[in-house]
């Protein structure tokens, strides 16, 4: 951990009230931890805008695995870019519906390249890619 550094902030009574609300139901045990999430939040976002460096994420998937060839397409596709995919989770959810978890990790704009193809692909019902950071550049 980096040295410590203070600042003051300026806010309106009617944006710290909710604040302060919001950290107690997060269950923060005070405001600069809530502050730095935010902070930290705000980066990891940017970041992936950019995309620039490397990110990871998790891709959630949900598809009939009857519908066309959709499950040898989807498997094709990972395969291509198995590189950026550390693992796979795949559960049947019932006769038809697959549900597939999937952590992904490596170039942030490669990852988020077959996050965006795989949820796209026709017969996939909904697909979810939610960003993180590899924490390498975190505090
Ligand atoms: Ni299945």
């Amino acid at each position: 951990m980096g040295k410590l550094a203070r600042f003051g902030v300026s806010l309106d009574e009617a944006l710290l009230e909710p604040f302060d609300k919001l950290c107690k139901s997060k269950g923060y045990s005070n405001r600069s931890e809530a502050i730095r999430d935010l902070i930290r939040k705000a980066l990891v976002q940017e970041a992936w805008q950019t995309s620039e460096g490397q990110g990871a994420g998790t891709l959630t998937l949900v598809y009939d695995h009857h519908k066309n060839d959709l499950a040898r397409r989807l498997m094709r596709m990972q395969h291509d870019d198995h590189e950026i995919i550390v693992t796979t989770l795949h559960v049947h959810l019932d006769h038809y519906n697959c549900l597939e978890v999937l952590v992904l990790k490596g170039e942030a704009a490669r990852v988020r390249a077959l996050a965006e193809r795989l949820i796209s692909c026709r017969g996939v019902k909904h697909g979810t890619f939610s960003v993180t950071t590899t924490g390498q550049d975190l505090a």
